[in-house]
């Protein structure tokens, strides 16, 4: 671990619609209980307000990723996400986060781990989490990594450098398997749910069947207590068939509210991860809920509308705006791969402090 008066070197950086603090593994402590002591003192965890850290009082702006250089075949660098939690002295890596993901490539190249490579650096990332491999695609003309550009996300003002990112065989990535109790559908406290795992692990529920629209906007769902003791009763009911176990101090499942499309989209999503409702949505989150729009008979297939085709571009409506993820599916029907776009942004580069 670097000490720099009690300093440590640090990228803060945007990825996707998240924001958190980019270390190199080897700045960091090797004791996990050491790191994450760390990491709660510089995010000003436990506190709503993180008014003593760097964290902006959201669990999307109080995340953290670790990255080395890989010794694994084919893989450029290992990238571990962590969750510090906002008001608990919590930090989690029983999730992943594809929105701090796209992040990567460019810390990497930044940071020497991985040479550019003409006017687009493919980095290969392996996702400690889920054991899982991810290809970003990074702008880097004239061999420098670039974040300007004209590709806008919803969720994030103005235009930027896209950084497309690629999954594969993403189902089971904490759960075992995409369906971790082998149905499409299962009835917990009288609710028909989708226990599904495409990335992420994720409760599909109709919104409509727990009492909301699916409309409603992030301050409102966030205020409604009721709903959120309901949700929270189905979440902590379902973590041991998920394979997840005690879930009451974990930030997964995500819980999905879905709804039909309003905006010419597949599907409307409105999601918890898992107390508060979040701004937009996960990238491996949609790509959850878009794959359980494919299961016939689901809560999520009776309100989506779903494209033809093998390759199937499913547009996710949120909060504000939406999520393109483009799924590749197999003969059966079943998803292969995942395809989504992407931006980020180097905020601060330098030391943080304890
Ligand atoms: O699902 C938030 C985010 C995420 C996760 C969360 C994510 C993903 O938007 O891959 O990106 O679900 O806690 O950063």
């Amino acid at each position: 671990m670097s000490d720099r008066a009690g300093g440590v070197p640090c990228m803060w950086m945007r990825g996707g619609t998240s924001k958190g603090g980019y270390f190199l593994k080897d700045d960091l402590p090797d004791d996990t209980a050491a790191r994450d002591a760390f990491l709660l003192r510089i995010m000003g965890s436990p506190d709503p307000r993180q008014i003593d850290g760097m964290g902006g009082a959201d669990p999307l702006t109080s995340k953290v990723a670790v990255v080395a250089k890989s010794a694994r075949e084919g893989i450029d660098v290992d990238y571990l996400f962590l969750q510090v939690f906002v008001d608990k002295a919590v930090v989690t890596d029983a999730q992943n986060c594809g929105n701090i993901l796209a992040g990567i490539g460019p810390f990497a190249i930044e940071r020497g781990l991985v040479a550019p490579a003409g006017d687009e650096t493919r980095v290969a990332i392996y996702m400690e989490n889920t054991g899982q491999v991810a290809i970003a695609t990074v702008q880097t003309p004239g061999g420098m990594v670039t974040y300007a550009g004209d590709t806008a996300i919803d969720g994030v003002p103005g235009t930027h450098a896209p950084v497309p990112l690629a999954f594969r065989d993403t189902a089971g990535s904490s759960c075992g398997a995409l369906l971790p109790t082998g149905h499409a559908v299962d009835i917990v406290n009288d609710v028909p749910v989708t226990l599904i795992d495409n990335g992420m692990p994720c409760v599909v529920i109709k919104a409509q069947d727990v009492g909301i629209t699916g409309y409603e906007d992030r301050e409102t769902l966030d205020a409604d207590e009721a709903l959120k003791a309901r949700i929270e009763a189905i979440r902590l009911a379902v973590g041991e068939r998920m394979n997840l176990g005690d879930v009451s101090a974990k930030s997964v499942p995500k819980m999905m509210l879905v709804a039909p499309p309003r905006q010419g989209g597949s599907v409307t999503v409105r999601s918890f991860i898992p107390h508060r409702a979040h701004a937009t949505i996960g990238v491996l989150g949609a790509v959850s809920v878009a794959t359980a729009c494919l299961l016939d008979g689901s809560p999520a297939a009776e309100v989506a509308v779903v494209p033809e085709g093998a390759r199937k571009t499913l547009s996710v409506e949120h909060p504000t705006g939406e999520m393109s993820c483009v799924l590749d599916t197999d003969d059966n029907g079943a998803v292969v791969s995942a395809a989504l776009l992407r931006t980020a942004r180097k905020l601060m580069d330098g030391i943080v402090y304890v």
